[in-house]
């Protein structure tokens, strides 16, 4: 019985040098200390003994299980001690290496000219319309004094929904809506989307963007027109910026102007960015036709106005230099990078 009781102690021993886990030692703990054990199963022999070894036999059976508890208890606590260490091992953080900065991004080059667009404007008592790029034929052409046979019309140019409604083919509709809701003054701009049955090409494209501005008051001339628009060119295109007024004809507007600034980059001389001419055309505008006027509500006896409207895909070509409008929709991040 010493002899086997010498047996479990040295095979406890090695085993549990050898054991790797927490689960590990707990197998082994049921194996040797455990009811069904193997020192259970020698102490339950003990009965058997003669009345003189029985207590040697016990207090070496006691012996060998408070060796194998002890190793046991030490071996878990290396254990432990491992895994804490592999723990803090694993979480550590090198804080001196450098960071992946994430990239940042930034506003479509339409917008930065729309945010500056409304500023300026803003800044000259202007406010912000919007409305619906779903639209009733009425305010997109009928109220405007666009009659039915206008070349405006046509299917060819205009997205039709059905027989009253069209997807807009400018924002004055806003304004047209603004007239009828409000009484003068009005100050109003109104940027938005506009669409065109038009092929895309380096100049064309179905879907592009619109900064209408109108004014309505007593007493309102052409005088207030160029003074308002020589402000705003010579704030986005700098203060040396002249205005050319050019005649032209708009169905809503009497009298109506195309405008031009003198060349940002030659100054007038003529380059490349104004082909040669020294001029390059950003707006239409005019007086608002006294039909319209009175289509919206507004006796045109008593107020006036006047209306532009600016392209921003083409102001935003002329800020930037983009030479091709698709180069706006693609969305490709090696041109919205430069911005
Ligand atoms: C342009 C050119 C000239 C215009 C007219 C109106 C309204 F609603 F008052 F009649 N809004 N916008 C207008 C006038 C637009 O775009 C080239």
């Amino acid at each position: 019985m010493k002899e086997k009781l010498a047996e479990i102690k040295a095979k406890a021993e090695e085993a549990l040098s050898a054991a790797k886990t927490a689960e590990a030692l707990e197998e082994l703990r049921i194996k040797f200390l455990g009811k069904k054990g193997e020192l259970t199963a020698v102490m339950k022999g003990m009965g058997a003994l003669s009345p003189e070894e029985r207590p040697r036999v016990g207090q070496l059976a006691n012996e060998v299980r408070d060796f194998i508890s002890k190793e046991l208890d030490e071996q878990k606590s290396k254990l432990l001690a491992a895994a804490e260490k592999q723990k803090i091992k694993d979480e550590t953080i090198d804080v001196t290496i450098p960071g992946t900065r994430p990239k940042k991004g930034g506003k479509h080059p339409l917008t930065r000219v729309l945010d500056d667009l409304k500023d300026i404007f803003i800044g000259m008592g202007f406010s912000i319309a919007e409305g619906p790029e779903v639209e009733l034929d009425y305010y997109n052409f009928e109220a405007l004094n666009i009659p039915k046979d206008h070349p405006a019309r046509d299917t060819q140019d205009t997205f039709y929904i059905n027989d009253n409604v069209v997807l807009r083919t400018q924002t004055s509709p806003v304004q047209v809506r603004t007239m009828e809701a409000q009484k003068p003054p009005i100050r109003i701009i109104s940027p938005g989307r506009v669409y065109r049955s038009d092929a895309v090409d380096a100049t064309h494209s179905p879907v592009f963007h619109q900064v209408e501005g109108l004014v309505i008051d007593k007493g309102i001339t052409m005088a207030d027109l160029k003074g308002t628009l020589e402000m705003f060119a010579k704030k986005l295109y700098g203060e040396d910026t002249r205005l050319r007024f050019r005649p032209h004809h708009f169905p809503f507007t009497e009298p109506s102007a195309e405008v031009d600034i003198s060349c940002f980059n030659c100054g007038g001389k003529g380059c490349r960015i104004c082909k040669g001419e020294g001029w390059i055309e950003i707006l239409g505008c005019g007086m608002v036709h006294p039909k319209v006027l009175k289509n919206c509500g507004i006796d045109p006896d008593v107020y006036s106005g006047f209306a532009f409207g600016i392209g921003l895909e083409r102001v935003t070509q002329f800020r930037y230099d983009v030479t091709d409008m698709r180069l706006y929709y693609e969305n490709d991040v090696r041109f919205l990078d430069q911005f």
